[in-house]
């Protein structure tokens, strides 16, 4: 079998103002959607980050693809990856833009499209593929975002949530994301009020949800070391217990400082990074200064699903946990996120997702959005991803591409435009 035609499609999809470190979202999140051909009649499908940077490079690596045995995955990955690096600091860089997972990001795109057709030409599911399930349900954590009102995209969408700026309406964000989707784990997205109103908030879901619901914070490195100290201690409780502390602060020698001061007072929650450890090197090191306990895998820049595996079984040899990060979404990556975490038997935490975010009206996948039963996805036993493409939503999807003045995630400048004229990305803020 050889990969007969690579076909990109850039698309937007409406995106609410979710709050971060990194600013506010912009109306509209870009994707690329990428179908790949074979010369037997197969085809395969992947999500990736939109915009002009992965549509070009995707573009330059056309030759290295065209051609291919879709089954030949080690070969491409080795001409490919990125070679690993160790010892950057990553603090800057958006999740999706950071130049040392370029090329990961490219071959994830190809790899999970291939991955596809290898399941469709075998009769079955990407993650029996990957060796089989240890799960057969992929199981996702609700992941509330401060926000402006507003539902993002244009007039015609709906504004689900509303304006979420306090504690109070964090808990209503919750409970209305807990109600539709069943979700038993919550992650806050932290770093955008002042740290005292984002531990009345963590209170306030503890309270409401109860202990048996663990709860994650992650600032994205907005913290000092000593706000993620008083932080760590006053949550203590609510997020010990299964819950974790994700990227409070920059670096990991800053990580490893958290969780050296946290441990002296006898407080063991555990410290999470999708921001700082990136890379297979990472990982060692995080370890080595015990600056982060938990591992977010994403294959979308780790490089593909096998990566992720790999990743998983690295970081239970080093009594590492592992969750997943997330970034905005449709159908098809929620698939390969979900088939990847059906397949790895170290997944110690519900995966991140942000697709309560997006909607149906923008969902690219025949049959429209992907159902979850009490927070989880159940893996389909369908060969492939077990997903197909809806042509007409996806023409859609170009034509919002198409009318849009951006190509490239701006959350500073949303920041500039509806908040505060002179807003820069300022780390540590508090
Ligand atoms: O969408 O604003 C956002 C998030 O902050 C995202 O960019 C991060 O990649 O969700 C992410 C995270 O866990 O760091
Ligand atoms: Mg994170």
């Amino acid at each position: 079998m050889k990969i007969s035609a690579l076909k990109l499609h850039s698309i937007a999809i409406a995106d609410p103002p979710l709050r971060s470190s990194y600013g506010r979202h912009a109306p509209w999140a870009l994707r690329t959607i990428v179908e790949i051909e074979t010369d037997e009649g197969l085809s395969g499908v992947s999500e990736t980050y939109g915009g002009d940077a992965p549509r070009a490079a995707l573009e330059a690596a056309r030759d290295q693809i065209l051609g291919r045995d879709p089954f030949q995955l080690a070969s491409l990955h080795s001409q490919m990856r990125n070679e690993t690096q160790s010892g950057h600091d990553q603090t800057w860089f958006v999740p999706g833009e950071n130049p040392l997972d370029q090329q990961n990001r490219t071959f994830a795109s190809i790899e999970i499209a291939c991955l596809d057709i290898i399941g469709k030409a075998i009769g079955r599911p990407v993650c029996d593929v990957l060796g089989g399930r240890a799960r057969d349900r992929a199981p996702f954590s609700a992941y509330l975002f401060y926000k402006h009102g507003g539902a993002g995209g244009d007039a015609t969408y709906r504004d689900e949530y509303g304006e979420v700026l306090d504690a109070r309406a964090a808990v209503r964000e919750c409970r209305q994301m807990i109600d539709q989707y069943g979700f038993r784990e919550i992650k806050l997205k932290g770093g955008v009020l002042d740290p005292d109103i984002e531990i009345d908030t963590i209170r306030q879901l503890r309270a409401e949800f109860g202990p048996k619901v663990p709860l994650r914070i992650d600032p994205n490195c907005a913290w000092s070391v000593e706000t993620s100290v008083k932080v760590g201690e006053s949550l203590r409780e609510e997020l010990g217990g299964g819950g974790y502390l994700e990227d409070p602060c920059a670096t990991l020698a800053g990580m490893g400082e958290v969780r050296k001061r946290l441990l002296a007072s006898g407080n063991d929650t555990p410290l999470a990074s999708n921001v700082a450890v990136t890379q297979f090197p990472d990982v060692i090191a995080a370890r080595d200064r015990d600056a982060v306990q938990i591992v977010l895998s994403d294959p979308h820049y780790w490089g593909g699903l096998r990566q992720v595996q790999y990743l998983s079984h690295l970081c239970e040899v080093l009594g590492m946990g592992v969750s997943m990060h997330s970034n905005s979404h449709l159908g098809v990556s929620l698939m390969a996120m979900a088939h990847v975490a059906a397949a790895c038997p170290n997944l110690t935490y519900a995966c991140d997702t942000h697709y309560p975010w997006q909607t149906e009206k923008d969902e690219i996948v025949a049959g429209g959005r992907i159902r979850f039963e009490e927070g989880a996805v159940v893996i389909p036993n369908k060969p492939g991803l077990g997903v197909t493409l809806d042509y007409d939503q996806l023409a859609r999807g170009r034509e919002r591409y198409e009318k849009i003045p951006f190509r490239k995630r701006d959350d500073e400048a949303e920041m500039r435009k509806y908040v505060d004229p002179n807003w820069k990305r300022i780390l540590p803020r508090w």
